[in-house]
């Protein structure tokens, strides 16, 4: 089973060279985990990825979701910041995942994803999508992602309370995930959901590898004021089967005003206990 293999033993498993060198990063630098940086100035952004930047295998980039409004979470944002991200990413050998969570048609999805202000698909070496306009928009974000070596997330579920993905939905977006196995390389989930979205007489290929990437990962508290819901790097890695835990405030605090060296220990924190936490699993 996927649970028993290494990271870097998936690596193998895995054509998509997105997700090839993810999972050879992590082996590299035994490290699980993917920090989320959602701050609103560039100096503290970039500040926070370089301190934190020896300890991430993925940073989780900032997350203009609706890009029709006007909420850009970097109000600063410009080329250079794009420039200087990937320098970054270069220095410390992490891959950019920007969480768009791209949720339309196929033909706008190509237009928010290759252009725009953000031309995502030119820096961000993994992005993703809702599922639930069906199978098309995979196929619109692999037409221009995939010819840049870019892979893609599916949410099949998510970290807050009273979540809509749940039943029939996660099972059908690990279906349509199966038919892309060229471009999906997993998923944003709580768990491993293995048998999920094999229906009647398909067969579970030996070579299937998604990862799992898993958001609502906290040490101190158990939620938020709107609705996240917290898990230990123990409870989603060893437990529930998750391969990467995603970490925001529990690691970088709350606000712009950036304590580096507290944001550094707790990074080194998280690593270590979800990276413990996937040693005892392969041991299991
Ligand atoms: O279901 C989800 C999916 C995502 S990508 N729940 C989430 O919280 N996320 C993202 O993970 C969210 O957008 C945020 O960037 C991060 C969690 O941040 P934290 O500060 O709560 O750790």
């Amino acid at each position: 089973s996927v649970l028993t293999r290494s990271y870097g033993e998936r690596a193998a498993h895995h054509s998509n060279p997105a997700a090839k060198a993810l999972l050879e990063t992590m082996e590299r630098k035994k490290s699980n985990l993917c920090v989320s940086v959602d701050v609103s100035k560039k100096d503290s952004f970039l500040s926070i990825i370089d301190a934190v930047g020896p300890y991430a295998s993925l940073i989780k980039a900032f997350a203009p979701r609706l890009l029709l409004t006007h909420v850009d979470i970097i109000e600063d944002f410009d080329e250079e910041l794009v420039k200087q991200l990937l320098e970054l990413s270069v220095k410390h050998d992490f891959l950019i995942f920007e969480d768009r969570k791209f949720a339309d048609i196929g033909n706008t999805v190509v237009l928010q994803y290759s252009g725009g202000v953000h031309r995502i698909a030119s820096w961000a070496h993994i992005t993703n999508a809702h599922p639930i306009p069906g199978p098309s928009i995979v196929s619109g974000l692999a037409s221009v992602g995939l010819p840049l070596g870019r892979g893609l997330l599916l949410l099949a579920e998510m970290s807050t309370q009273g979540s809509l993905a749940h039943g029939a939905y996660t099972e059908d977006a690990v279906h349509i995930a199966r038919t892309r196995r060229d471009f999906v390389i997993g998923f944003i989930a709580q768990r491993r959901m293995e048998g999920v979205g094999l229906y009647a007489g398909e067969a579970l290929d030996e070579s299937e590898d998604f990862m799992i990437l898993t958001p609502g990962v906290g040490l101190e508290v158990t939620g938020d004021a709107l609705g996240q819901q917290y898990n230990t790097p123990r409870a989603v890695v060893l437990e529930a089967g998750c391969d990467i835990i995603i970490v925001g405030r529990g690691i970088y605090g709350k606000n712009n005003a950036v304590d580096i060296a507290a944001t550094q220990t707790s990074a080194e924190r998280y690593r270590k206990e979800g990276w413990r936490a996937y040693e005892e699993r392969l041991r299991r």
